[in-house]
């Protein structure tokens, strides 16, 4: 694993203001102090990842899930957030484990988890489904009958250990963790899937520019000039990870923008897919933008043939700039759009992660089988 190096310099005790800099990844791992539990949780990743890299064709997948924290203040009182729940991290989960994955769950501390997210406080309260009779507790019907597949499904995943959850809290936190986790997981080589769902933060405030103390109101208004994160998918495809499977998700509140900015981080990055959704539609609609990668002189016919078609594959560039863009570009997108509605017409309550994850499980295997070739 590149830089995988676990310790950084110590920060000065008080806030020194520094002129603004650009971190690359290296200097952000050299400059800003890994969470205290780093090397703990590290150990029990590498442990669970072994067991399952032992296990003959037992795919294991990561799934970060929820928003990071930027704190304010090293003693925390405040700190900038996000909306992400985490659902559709710990929906997604429990798909994977349904279909046979081994799932490492980087959540947020506090934000949803597979199966106890259908019993949250606000949506569904837990103590709402049960009912009294003498000194025994119950759960009567209609709840208990959908209570137990999904009980049936927690148990089977605690006795088998097929999910690991680990927590994050900070941006910080997220950032060590994604790499020591992409580092454990990248003996599993093909076999390892990397579903990249936490709304991660893009600006941060390095540890010399964080106050100590509880920021006083008595000095007037709050100024915050924050730094850019390091673009980690770069070193997490490039290094960390070379034969991983990784897919990365684009949030955008403009749809026109979802395209092309999933274009431009698969062209930037390299890695295979970016699932685009927009804020309000992401429960029942995100686009699969996969770029095909093509030699220079490889003719249309052979591009258009090349992959197996996804469920509505289209050319992305367009029938009629298809060959001219090809030509300029020598680069290909091919989109897929999956709409809950359509898949599930009567099914009030299906959920898109299912479709997600079956598609996904398709082009997870052709990526292995292409590599075993
Ligand atoms: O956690 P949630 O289900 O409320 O939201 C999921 C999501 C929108 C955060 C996720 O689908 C996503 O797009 N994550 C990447 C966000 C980004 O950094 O662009």
């Amino acid at each position: 694993m590149a830089g995988s190096v676990e310790t950084a310099a110590p920060a000065p005790a008080a806030a020194t203001p520094t002129p603004q800099r650009e971190f690359t990844t290296d200097d952000y791992f050299q400059t800003q102090r890994p969470p205290a539990n780093l090397a703990e949780k590290k150990e029990a990743m590498r442990k669970w990842v072994d067991k399952w890299a032992g296990v003959e064709g037992k795919n294991v997948v990561l799934v970060t899930s929820g928003g990071t924290t930027v704190p304010l203040e090293a003693n925390t009182v405040r700190f900038l957030d996000n909306f992400s729940a985490g659902t559709r991290g710990a929906t997604s989960a429990e798909y994977f484990l349904d279909r046979g994955y081994a799932v490492l769950f980087l959540h947020r501390t506090h934000s949803l988890r597979p199966f106890s997210r259908h019993y949250s406080h606000s949506l569904n309260p837990f103590l709402d489904l049960l009912t009294i009779t003498g000194d025994s507790i119950g759960v009567a019907d209609p709840q208990a009958a959908k209570l137990l597949p999904i009980l049936r499904a927690y148990n089977k995943a605690q006795a088998e250990g097929t999910i690991l959850s680990v927590e994050f809290q900070t941006i910080n936190d997220y950032l060590w963790l994604l790499r020591a986790a992409t580092g454990v997981m990248a003996p599993l080589e093909r076999r390892a899937m990397f579903y990249l769902a936490a709304a991660v933060s893009d600006f941060f405030l390095p540890e010399d520019r964080v106050a100590e103390h509880k920021i006083q109101s008595t000095k007037g208004s709050l100024s915050l000039e924050m730094d850019q994160v390091p673009k980690v998918l770069r070193p997490l495809v490039q290094e960390w990870t070379p034969e991983g499977y990784i897919v990365s998700f684009k949030l955008e509140t403009d749809e026109d923008l979802l395209v092309p900015k999933a274009r431009a981080a698969l062209s930037r990055y390299g890695h295979q897919l970016v699932i685009g959704n927009e804020l309000h539609k992401r429960k029942h609609e995100v686009v699969f933008v996969e770029r095909k990668m093509r030699e220079k002189s490889i003719g249309d016919d052979r591009i258009r043939g090349a992959e197996t078609p996804p469920l509505a594959d289209s050319d992305a560039e367009g029938a009629p700039n298809f060959r001219r863009d090809l030509k300029k570009k020598k680069e290909v997108f091919s989109e897929t759009w999956l709409h809950l509605n359509q898949l599930a017409p009567n099914r009030p309550e299906a959920e898109i992660e299912e479709f997600i994850i079956d598609e996904l499980l398709k082009r997870h295997q052709e990526w292995i089988d292409r590599g075993a070739k």
